[in-house]
């Protein structure tokens, strides 16, 4: 089993107690961790896939624990069963629960019929039990159990303290963590090199999917999300495979590879179906490009992420408007949201132990914060991330060019942004499909770093390696 070394989570552990003390709290915090999840009965589960929280502070990639933290004395306690003569026929022997907890540096453990017994207790004498804003049904059920509050009152009862501290810690990657993300990026770069080989007229998206997907099964590994992998890039997070690639058209590949610990990686290279970039192909993959390295370039400490943002739209705007899709003045155009007509979501995320990382805590919470409010702005309000770098952070970078006919012809039947938007151009192109480029950088004290094993990316290289 794949994890760091126990000093690793108590120290984690130890600066997460030191952050809610600071914040006034007492009490105890519950991370419960996942239960296997049952495809279509119960024996007969999805892989398993452990709470990234839980997985921040202990690491341990098994079902049915539970880690109880007490704020006040810095108690630490691992809750879980250990297998009897029943499953171990089925199983073999497995490691005890306090051989887990050893491995996770944590004291003391427990069954989690003393779990409930201990909460319980912890409740008649008025002790706060701070949990993080649960997302998995049976998460919420095992909490509802535990502390008496009906499904209605989970989010509400989240802990506001207990939340922001994780976030902190979490977004702050150290260096064996940006490790296992780089570790990850080297079977995602064999996954689009593959692709691109792969990508040929007349063979079916699926059968590439499968590819890819058998590789990173192949080197032990999993996705770190389901595969976008279409020659539709303009709708933004089509998960359809059926269709058979012609030539000419080009293809959107947003797949990433998770490492042995769970950390994701997240690439997406566009690839011509025909091997070659051709006219507005060519001229649109180098504008997004040339967004791209600018954003990257712009990544550094204190730079608001916004900022990044608004820089690779308005990049980019400046490139439609010399190709004669957009017109006035680029600045204006963006804070108007007029770039939307062909980039609607935002240029990039935190990514982590999650693709977008610490999503479930609350989007807001990860990537806004004082000062940082979210746009109302279609398109702009998709950013998921606009406060101001640290070093530390691990942030995606993926601007596009999606061409979306249904957004077009609603909007100039609105006749929105008339003074910035050529809606002839875009009918003209209304069948182009979409572009998009990402690559995962690290912020550092000088600046930024790509991270990971060069992925073909230039329109020379992707060419050189869809004709490897
Ligand atoms: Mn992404």
């Amino acid at each position: 089993m794949s994890m760091f070394p126990a000093a690793t989570y108590a120290t984690r552990r130890d600066a997460l107690l030191d952050r809610l003390r600071g914040a006034g709290a007492r009490g105890l915090v519950l991370l419960p961790g996942h239960v296997d999840s049952p495809m279509n009965y119960r024996d007969n589960a999805y892989d398993f896939r452990q709470d990234s929280s839980f997985l921040y502070f202990c690491g341990l990639q098994q079902p049915e624990l539970a880690l109880l933290l007490d704020i006040d004395d810095g108690q630490a306690t691992l809750f879980g069963d250990d297998i009897g003569i029943d499953h171990l026929v089925w199983t073999g022997p497995l490691p005890s629960v306090a051989e887990r907890a050893a491995l996770a540096g944590v004291p003391a453990t427990g069954t989690r019929a003393r779990l409930g017994e201990t909460l319980a207790n912890a409740r008649a004498r008025g002790r706060a039990v701070h949990f993080l804003p649960p997302y998995r049904g049976e998460t919420r059920l095992a909490l509802s159990a535990w502390l008496g509050l009906a499904d209605a009152q989970l989010d509400a009862a989240a802990s506001r303290p207990l939340t922001l501290a994780a976030i902190a810690l979490r977004s702050v990657k150290s260096t064996a963590e940006v490790a296992e993300i780089e570790n990850a990026l080297h079977v995602t770069r064999d996954l689009h090199h593959l692709a691109m080989r792969l990508a040929r007229p007349g063979v079916v998206e699926q059968q590439i999917v499968g590819a890819m997907e058998g590789l990173a099964l192949q080197h032990g590994r999993r996705l770190a999300y389901p595969s976008i992998f279409t020659s539709r890039g303009e709708i933004l997070h089509n998960h359809d495979h059926s269709v058979t690639l012609k030539g000419g058209e080009l293809i959107v590949n947003d797949t990433g590879a998770n490492s042995p610990i769970g950390y994701a990686s997240d690439i997406t290279r566009t690839i011509p179906a025909g091997g070659r970039f051709a006219g507005l192909q060519a001229e649109l993959y180098d504008l997004v490009l040339d967004a791209q390295a600018k954003a990257i370039a712009a990544v550094a400490p204190g730079v608001p992420y916004r900022d990044v943002h608004e820089l690779a739209c308005r990049t980019m705007v400046e490139g439609m408007k010399a190709l004669g899709f957009m017109r006035g003045d680029p600045a204006e155009a963006v804070q108007a949201g007029a770039h939307a007509i062909f980039f609607q979501c935002g240029t990039g995320h935190m990514m982590g132990l999650d693709v977008h990382d610490m999503e479930g805590l609350g989007e807001n919470d990860v990537g806004y914060g004082e000062g940082f409010a979210r746009s109302p702005l279609f398109g702009h309000k998709s950013l998921r991330l606009a406060r101001p770098l640290q070093p530390g952070f691990v942030v995606t970078v993926e601007p596009g060019v999606y061409i979306n006919r249904w957004l077009t012809e609603r909007w100039k039947a609105e006749d929105r942004h008339a003074g910035f938007i050529d809606y002839a151009m875009f009918e003209k192109h209304a069948d182009f499909g979409g572009i998009r480029i990402e690559d995962d950088i690290l912020v550092t004290p000088e600046g930024r770093r790509e991270l990971g094993p060069p992925i073909a990316r230039s329109r020379s290289d992707v060419e050189a390696a869809c004709a490897a």
